[in-house]
């Protein structure tokens, strides 16, 4: 398959009948060294890592819809490596750095912009918090510095840091390289770049079974475009992980919850940075077009519903207004959900599962847009060499077994 974006958009769309055939996705081909299933940012970009670094390009991307229209497309893009724990600092730093060269890696303007990442503290247990990051991330490396209320309304104007307000503002962690990108175009770069190397990218294409062969090990896949005989799977299919690893057996350490995202009507430009709000729920950009981009908690209700229930919005607009008043009379244009796979630790799944030839990547939860790259890369030399990158390596299934948990649940930043 060769395509512009637009012929992308078109072949999202070619599952209607009568369309071109030029149009239609490719048929799968009977068989291919590698299947990876999913193609959201983290399955394109591990397609990409392992025709371009591993040499292997008789792979294909299965995709029940059309590509980018899970998570990918759904999240609010906030990147940043400020996490806790080594292993996390490792592994979002890793994605960090690539995004910085991301737009010359593909040849195509995903649209980073790291204007600064402001989580806001609102009590002493916050203030807490966020100072033992600060502390763990310098001495990683990682830049992150702490600002005392006025220095973060230096950085971010509209914000409203009156000790009166029902949400006062007693400090903020900055991350300033930490920002944004245009999430759509992450996905279409990376497919670009993974089918000018031979990949096959196939949407409208739902996987139904795992085979197995006597020995139990992979054998290939069923799909509702026919079978497709393979050693190696790759599942990487955000919210719906669980429900693909029963197939081969498998009972994953997840649970899917709704997670919403709403964009207020465009106006111009008012916030020049990213703030997060861990604490009351709420996190806020602004876009290109002027849209505010603003995010809400999870729902705590397990589904796998793609909107999620109402009154989480509206806790978080409550919030946004209160933190921003200039923005209480905004007009909100469209909110929408998406389904994260959350763990006990909050942290990923990466690696070799007990089914030789199945390999998982899942668990990024309510964060791992911003990992795309890094995820990918690591997911792609594991698959490639049948063994953890060393990146990836604390992050195997193994890790519940042996209780070795990592706990990012404050780093995650979005209240579970
Ligand atoms: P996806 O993009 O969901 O891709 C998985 C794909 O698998 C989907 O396209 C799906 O259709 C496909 N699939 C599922 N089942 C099958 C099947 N049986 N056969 C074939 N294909 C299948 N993260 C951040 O870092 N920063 C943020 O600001 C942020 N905000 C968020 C806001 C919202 C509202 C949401 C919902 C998430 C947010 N996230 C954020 C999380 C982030 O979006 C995800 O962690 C990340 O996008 C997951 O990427 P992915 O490629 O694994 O998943
Ligand atoms: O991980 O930074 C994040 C995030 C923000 C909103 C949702 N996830």
């Amino acid at each position: 398959m060769r395509f512009s974006i637009f012929s992308l958009a078109r072949q999202a769309l070619a599952g209607h009948s009568g369309w071109p055939a030029q149009w239609r996705d490719p048929a799968p081909k009977a068989s291919y060294d590698a299947v990876i299933v999913g193609a959201g940012g983290h399955g394109l970009a591990t397609a990409y890592y392992l025709a371009r670094e591993h040499g292997l390009t008789n792979i294909a991307v299965l995709e029940k819809g059309w590509l980018g229209g899970g998570n990918t497309g759904r999240n609010t893009t906030i990147i940043r490596s400020n996490y806790l724990w080594e292993e996390s600092e490792a592994i979002y730093e890793h994605a960090v750095k690539l995004w910085e060269t991301l737009a010359q890696e593909l040849n195509y303007n995903v649209m980073y912009s790291p204007r600064g990442v402001m989580m806001l503290a609102h009590n002493v247990h916050d203030i807490q918090i966020f100072k033992r990051h600060v502390h763990a991330n310098r001495l990683a490396g990682i830049d992150n510095e702490w600002l005392t209320p006025e220095q973060a309304k230096e950085f971010c104007p509209p914000l409203n840091i009156s000790r009166e307000a029902r949400y006062p503002v007693l400090g903020a962690a900055l991350q300033r390289r930490g920002g944004v990108a245009r999430h759509d175009a992450v996905a279409w770069g990376y497919a670009r770049g993974a089918d000018r190397l031979g990949v096959d990218i196939i949407q409208n294409c739902e996987v139904t079974g795992i085979r197995r062969d006597a020995a139990g090990a992979v054998a290939g896949v069923d799909t509702t475009r026919g079978p497709i005989a393979t050693r190696k799977i790759g599942v990487v299919a955000a919210g719906h992980t669980s429900v693909i690893m029963a197939m081969a057996g498998l009972r994953m350490p997840l649970e899917s919850y709704p997670l919403q995202a709403l964009v207020s009507e465009p106006i111009k430009p008012i916030m020049p940075c990213v703030v997060m709000s861990n604490t009351i729920h709420a996190y806020v950009s602004q876009s290109d077009k002027g849209e505010l981009v603003i995010g809400a908690g999870t729902d705590a209700y397990v589904s796998y519903s793609q909107t999620g229930a109402l009154h989480v919005t509206t806790h978080t607009l409550d919030a946004i207004s209160d933190l921003f008043p200039v923005t209480r009379r905004l007009k909100m244009l469209r909110n929408w959900g998406g389904i994260v796979d959350v763990t006990p630790d909050r942290s990923p799944i990466i690696g070799r599962t007990p089914v030789p030839g199945l390999y998982v990547n899942c668990g990024w939860g309510t964060g791992g847009f911003k990992a795309t790259p890094g995820s990918g890369h690591v997911f792609a030399a594991t698959i490639a060499r049948d063994e953890p990158h060393p990146i990836a390596a604390p992050f195997t299934l193994e890790r519940f077994r042996t209780g070795r948990l990592i706990d990012e649940a404050a780093a995650a930043a979005v209240a579970h």
